[in-house]
């Protein structure tokens, strides 16, 4: 029963560029946006037909290249929980993408209809949003085509940010249940946010305001949105916020930039004094870097593996003064790029796990946690209650004023935190919630570890699938002999520690290394890529 005509007679109006070959990847499709029409097409008649696989349960659509630059732009999907994808379907999705004619299409349909046994007579609904970006409107049109020809039922959240998208599916398919989400708007959301936000510092001394670097993206309306929602508990200085500007978008500016070239954005330069703080979104505001001017007017960066520790200590504090410690076991997730301090800093308080990178590997592994803390080190995560954890919280007597109080703040900490995916504007108010609790500067924070030294290379190899990794990534086991060689020179390095792995977003190999001091850390990290090559 597929409405074949209406299929092939909008497929039609997007044919498939010729010789370019599409993958649904970690961060879904994503390329530059003027060869995308036909995938945006195609991912609406997927998301249509993943619906109905699910009994008609809303996915989510969301159009975004995220820190990439302005030309570039992306497409993933979003499950009913508000996650990503569910990896099987992946392969469904570079099919559909790479079907050659409009009659391979209609084939490539058939087969991912007959595959996954979708009932075809179920109903189909999808919301969408899109990032600020100039192609945004035009493929949102194509995406809107494919929604059509599958007969979805949809909702336009319009330009707003990945992780207000990710809240609305799980807000929408949670309705009227005892799991609701939340109300299923950006008001809903900032509500939400603000909410447990002014219970959590209330009779705290306010912090002072916080410099707020917005890429130039869609960052920048959720930060605008959000400031009559917290009143006084938090006062922001945005910057970077020229959304309409063309070519500002992630140009040396955001989390992006912050984290690859570890410096101050420039257009920061003259706004924070020694001792101030500020912080970067990415282009599409699921990714956060602090940083903070120091003694010596030194620019120094926190980034995703100093939030991760700040952010655990805390809620494992507040656990233990909770009288939780027995029931509530609370982890780490990393991936072979957190820095080796922040590694061992955690694994001397509570279990670290390693991951593949990829947001879906970390997500997964923290769930087996009561309380699972991931962040990646460029600045991506969250933090995830089990459903008995949040059960527990609801549901457990405290004995004395401090257990009370603790508990108070961990209930409050479950509506904060977004929790479908990494979040900027949910983080940030983390973040921020942790330093007034702690009475922390950004010293104070930048102080419970010293990260090693560290460079991060790319090189361009002839054939990136030769190459293999096992152990989260973090050994080589193609091309052969390669990983000895690695071995044998990071042993020449103190503290040294170095990994090869292929970019699952470009078509490179990446190369990190890690020792005691900087200069040794790029020697070691060129000498591997030098190996590589
Ligand atoms: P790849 O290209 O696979 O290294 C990059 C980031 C990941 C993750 C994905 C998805 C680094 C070194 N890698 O992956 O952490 O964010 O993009 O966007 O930062
Ligand atoms: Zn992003």
């Amino acid at each position: 029963q597929l409405p074949l005509d209406d299929i092939a007679r909008l497929a039609d109006l997007h044919p498939k560029p010729g010789h370019i070959r599409f993958q649904y990847g970690t961060a879904g499709f994503r390329t530059l946006g003027s060869v995308l029409d036909s995938v945006l097409f195609r991912v609406g008649v997927l998301a249509g037909l993943r619906s109905k696989k699910l009994d008609g349960k809303t996915i989510g659509v969301m159009v975004t290249a995220s820190h990439n630059p302005e030309p570039d732009n992306g497409v993933k999907l979003v499950d009913p929980r508000g996650e990503m994808l569910e990896a099987s379907w992946e392969a469904h999705a570079t099919s559909l993408a790479n079907a050659a004619s409009t009659e391979d299409f209609l084939q490539a349909v058939d087969a991912v209809v007959k595959n996954a046994k979708i009932d075809l007579s179920k109903p189909a609904k999808v919301i969408y949003a899109r990032d600020t970006r100039p192609s945004g409107p035009s493929l949102v049109a194509s995406l809107e085509d494919g929604l059509k020809a599958i007969g979805a039922e949809t909702r336009d959240a319009g330009v707003t940010t990945t992780p207000i998208l990710h809240y609305l599916v799980r807000a929408i398919n949670t309705k009227g249940t005892s799991a609701e989400y939340g109300d299923d708007s950006e008001d809903g959301y900032f509500k939400k946010l603000s909410g447990a936000f002014k219970q959590l510092v209330s009779g705290k001394p306010a912090l002072p305001p916080l410099v707020v670097d917005c890429a130039n993206g869609v960052g920048a309306n959720a930060v605008e949105k959000i400031v009559p929602y917290l009143g006084d508990s938090l006062t922001f200085i945005p910057h970077n916020t020229a959304t309409a500007t063309p070519g500002a978008l992630n140009n040396a500016c955001g989390a992006d930039y912050v984290k690859t070239t570890q410096k101050l954005p420039p257009s920061l330069a003259n706004e924070l004094k020694s001792g101030e703080r500020g912080c970067s979104f990415d282009g599409d505001a699921d990714r956060l870097m602090y940083f903070y001017i120091d003694a010596r007017n030194q620019f120094r960066m926190l980034d995703g593996d100093k939030i991760a520790a700040l952010v655990a200590g805390f809620i494992v504090e507040l656990v233990k003064n909770a009288g939780l410690e027995e029931k509530i076991r609370v982890g780490i997730v990393q991936t072979a790029y957190a820095n080796g301090s922040s590694t061992k800093y955690l694994a001397d308080r509570l279990p670290v796990r390693c991951v593949p990178t990829g947001v879906k590997h970390l997500h997964h592994a923290a769930e087996h946690f009561n309380i699972g803390v991931y962040f990646e080190a460029n600045g991506h995560g969250t933090v995830l209650f089990s459903p008995e954890t949040q059960g527990t919280l609801a549901s457990y007597e405290p004995s004395t004023p401090a257990q009370s109080t603790a508990l108070k703040h961990l209930r409050n900490l479950v509506q904060l935190i977004n929790q479908t995916v990494g979040d900027a504007l949910s983080d940030l108010l983390l973040v921020e919630t942790v330093l007034a609790h702690k009475s922390y500067s950004g010293v104070e924070w930048d102080s419970l570890y010293v990260d090693l030294p560290n460079r991060l290379v790319k090189v361009l190899v002839a054939d990136v699938r030769a190459f293999q990794t096992e152990d989260a990534e973090r050994r080589l086991v193609s091309p052969r002999g390669l990983q000895g060689k690695i071995d044998a020179l990071v042993k020449r390095y103190e503290g040294g520690r170095s990994f090869v792995r292929p970019s699952g977003t470009e078509d490179v190999v990446r190369v990190y290394a890690e020792a005691v001091m900087k200069s040794q850390a790029d020697e070691l990290a060129f000498r591997v890529a030098g190996l590589v090559y």
